[in-house]
């Protein structure tokens, strides 16, 4: 009898603290730029799925935003929507920050405790050390890497890698491999994400805010797409900037509308560079008291289901 040659499909999570490079890896391994990505910690605010598909199966990746310690319940959020990936992971992708200083493996909030987790709920780990293009002695993370391997039975794996410059992301597909199940895959083939263009289109322009603002500005807000209207030649999209304080929405709009302008143009570059149409976009900035410490603000917001 012929045997039907299996199919597998499965789940990875990546989490490790904020700035570590997790959104970064993610593009890398996609090939395509799916989560937004800056300098600045915090921020992934959600689950980012990415889809990578190959010869026999289906990897469904899950970008998480960082661990760390929080106040307010829009990081209780976020840290909740990172740890919940664990569970509904077949493997883990544990990040560190091979050139930061941090130890990791006993910082109350760092990738030691992150993997403890995984542990005790049963999912295999891949410890990554990433931005290794910054560590200039690569014999000093030889230590680090059989420190890792020895300190928890879940760590199947502990592998070096730049997730900027994307060295041995197809190495990393390979391992991976033996830990997706089998089963169907869950979404159509040429699926990149589960993320509506609309949604991109807020990250976009949330993206843009976090890179043009300053001190506590990126932490304060937050983007939602009011109208997204397309013909085959051009999109029109209206969005809000949400912020804080007043005094937040005078920065944002800048000295004659100077600053909203020059992320607006930023934004409708991305965007174009992004979906291919010409695109209109107006954005208006709004004042939401409070909203990043209240929860039906944060669920009208999105960060809260
Ligand atoms: N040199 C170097 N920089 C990197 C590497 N990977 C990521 N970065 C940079 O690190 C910064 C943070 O990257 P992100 O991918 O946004 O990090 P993240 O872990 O998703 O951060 P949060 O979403 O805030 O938790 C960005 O400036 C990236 O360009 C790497 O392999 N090498
Ligand atoms: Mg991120």
């Amino acid at each position: 009898m012929p045997t039907t040659p299996i199919f597998r499909c499965g789940t990875i999570a990546i989490l490790g603290r904020p700035n570590v490079g997790k959104s970064t890896l993610l593009n890398t391994i996609l090939t395509e730029k799916v989560s937004i990505v800056t300098p600045k910690p915090q921020t992934t605010r959600q689950r980012i799925l990415g889809i990578v598909p190959g010869p026999g199966y289906q990897a469904i990746f899950i970008d998480t935003p960082g661990y760390h310690q929080f106040k307010k319940k829009l990081n209780q959020a976020m840290v909740e929507a990172a740890l919940s990936a664990i569970g509904d992971a077949d493997l883990v992708l544990v990040l560190v920050d091979a050139s930061d200083t941090t130890d990791e493996f006993s910082d109350p909030h760092g990738a030691g405790v992150l993997v403890r987790r995984c542990e005790e709920i049963g999912r295999p780990v891949f410890v990554m050390l990433n931005k290794i293009d910054r560590v200039r002695d690569k014999k000093a993370l030889l230590p680090i890497i059989e420190r890792w391997a020895a300190f928890s039975p879940a760590v199947k794996n502990v592998i070096p890698l730049s997730a900027a410059k994307g060295s041995g992301i197809s190495e990393l597909l390979v391992e991976i491999y033996g830990y997706l199940p089998e089963g169907p895959a869950l979404y159509p083939e040429d699926d990149l994400t589960d993320q509506t263009e609309r949604e991109i289109t807020a990250e976009i322009v949330r993206e843009t805010c976090i890179l043009c603002l300053r001190e506590e500005l990126p932490y304060a807000t937050a983007v939602t797409i009011e109208r997204f209207s397309e013909t085959a030649a051009r999109r029109s999209i209206s969005g809000i900037i949400w912020v804080e304080r007043d005094s937040q929405k005078a920065i944002v709009i800048g000295k004659r509308g100077s600053m909203i302008r020059h992320i607006g143009q930023t934004a409708r570059e991305q965007l174009i560079a992004r979906f291919g149409v010409e695109t209109q976009l107006f954005l208006e900035v709004k004042v939401h008291p409070g909203w990043t410490d209240d929860p039906a603000s944060l669920r009208e917001l999105g960060y809260k289901p």
